[in-house]
Parts: structure tokens; C-alpha cells; sequence
């Protein structure tokens, strides 16, 4: 009763008006094999049902890339998230490269069970400095976490890594397996990012007073 109450007091209560929706596009790379359309598909997928023990399914992206949307509510404010899957092998990068541009966000994942995805991180850092806006912020994501009795890449490696490089703001360990460990993750990286694009806005005041909300 008291919470209801409490709700209508503040019905009059002058309010202010939500942030316009708005659209973030995010861009999922990382070495082949590391887990990104399962990421992906399990993050954006409508139905919880789903069996994401997908061991038998032996998919490789080709270089035409995948997008799939999912909207969350932001503290209010309605926020679609606009996720591209792309190709871990390099004979797509030339293709890939051209997603790059205009992304307010990327995700890049290693497997924390393949020692070999996490040596090459510098080199998917360096894609991302040449192909996106200065400064994009990258989250560090450790795939695959279940498989702990496999694991090459220790969490505080990681850490340390995602610490010494000023883009990467955010490092969590995910798992397929594990839904809540994805949607928490994409979660604070996208309240991240609508915090960063209100920044922006206000120190540039380039964005002001479009049709299109806050990200484009
Ligand atoms: N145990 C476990 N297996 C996973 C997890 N994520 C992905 N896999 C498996 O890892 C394999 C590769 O997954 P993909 O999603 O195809 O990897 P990818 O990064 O998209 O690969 P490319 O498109 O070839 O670059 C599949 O067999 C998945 O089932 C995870 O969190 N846990
Ligand atoms: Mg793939």
C-alpha cells in the first residue's frame, strides 16, 4: 500500500521528460573460435528456452556479417542495441574493416581457454585504432568461463590488460552458458556508453536539438 501511494504522489510531481530512444551500435570481434555468435545469438535471443549447448554445431562466420538487435530499458530511457557479428578469420577483414566506422562501441572477445586469442589482442586493439573513431570504447570479454578446468588465460591477466589500455573500460568473463554473466556485461558497457554520448553532446554541442536521439 505504501509503495502505491508513493507511486501516485509522484504522478504529480513535476517530472522530466526521458531521454529520446536511441540506437547503439555495437560491433562484436575477436579471434576466430572465441565464442561471438554464440554470444550474440544467446544475448539477443527472444526465447530463454533455448539449448545454447551448441558443442555440435561447428559454425564459422563468413564475411558477410550478422546484426542482431535487443533493447533494454536504461533508466528509462529505450535503448536499442544494434550488434554486429563479425568474421574472426582475416581473409574477411578487408570486408569487415568497413563495419568498423561509425560504431559507438566494440566488444572484443578472447577465449579464456585459448592462450592464442589473448596473445593477439593487441592486433584486434589495432584494427579497432584504425578503423573507428578516435577513442571508442572497447569492452574486454573472456568467453567461454565455464570451461574453468580448461582455462590458458588467467582472470588476472586480463585484468591487467584491460587496465594498461586507456579504450578498454570495462573486462568481464562470460559464458554461453551462463546468460546473466552476458546481459550484466552489456548492460553496464551500454549505460557506459549512453552516459559517454551525453558527454560528448554536452562538450562538443555538435549533437543538439537532431531528430535521431542521442547516437547518430
Ligand atoms: N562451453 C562453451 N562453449 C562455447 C561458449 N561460447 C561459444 N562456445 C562454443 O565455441 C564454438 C565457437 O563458437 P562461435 O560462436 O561459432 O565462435 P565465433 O567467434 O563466432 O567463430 P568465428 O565466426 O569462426 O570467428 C562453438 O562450438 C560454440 O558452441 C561458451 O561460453 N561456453
Ligand atoms: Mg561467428
Amino acid at each position: 500500500m505504501a509503495g502505491r501511494e508513493g507511486r501516485k504522489s509522484s504522478k504529480n510531481r513535476p517530472t522530466t521528460n526521458p531521454a529520446p530512444p536511441c540506437t547503439l551500435k555495437l560491433l562484436m570481434i575477436g579471434n576466430i573460435h572465441t565464442g561471438k555468435s554464440s554470444l550474440v545469438r544467446n544475448y539477443c535471443s527472444k526465447d530463454s528456452e533455448t539449448d545454447y549447448n551448441t558443442s555440435e554445431i561447428e559454425t564459422h562466420s563468413i564475411g558477410l556479417l550478422d546484426c542482431m538487435d535487443k533493447t533494454l530499458d536504461i533508466n528509462g530511457q529505450e535503448v536499442t542495441l544494434e550488434i554486429w557479428d563479425t568474421a574472426g578469420t582475416e581473409t574477411y577483414d578487408s570486408i569487415t574493416a568497413n563495419y568498423y566506422r561509425g560504431a559507438d562501441g566494440v566488444c572484443l572477445t578472447y577465449s579464456i581457454i585459448d592462450n592464442k586469442s589473448f596473445d593477439l589482442l593487441n592486433v584486434w586493439m589495432s584494427r579497432v585504432h584504425e578503423n573507428t573513431r578516435l577513442h571508442t570504447p572497447v569492452m574486454l570479454l573472456g568467453t567461454k568461463s565455464d570451461l574453468e578446468e580448461g582455462r590458458e588465460v588467467e582472470k588476472h591477466r586480463a585484468q591487467s590488460y584491460a587496465n594498461e589500455q586507456e579504450d578498454i573500460r570495462y573486462f568481464f568473463e562470460v559464458s554461453i552458458k551462463n546468460k546473466d554473466t552476458i546481459d550484466q556485461a552489456m548492460f553496464e558497457f551500454s549505460k557506459f556508453l549512453i552516459r559517454n554520448h551525453s558527454h560528448e553532446d554536452q562538450t562538443s554541442q555538435v549533437k543538439t536539438n537532431t531528430n535521431q536521439g542521442c547516437c547518430h
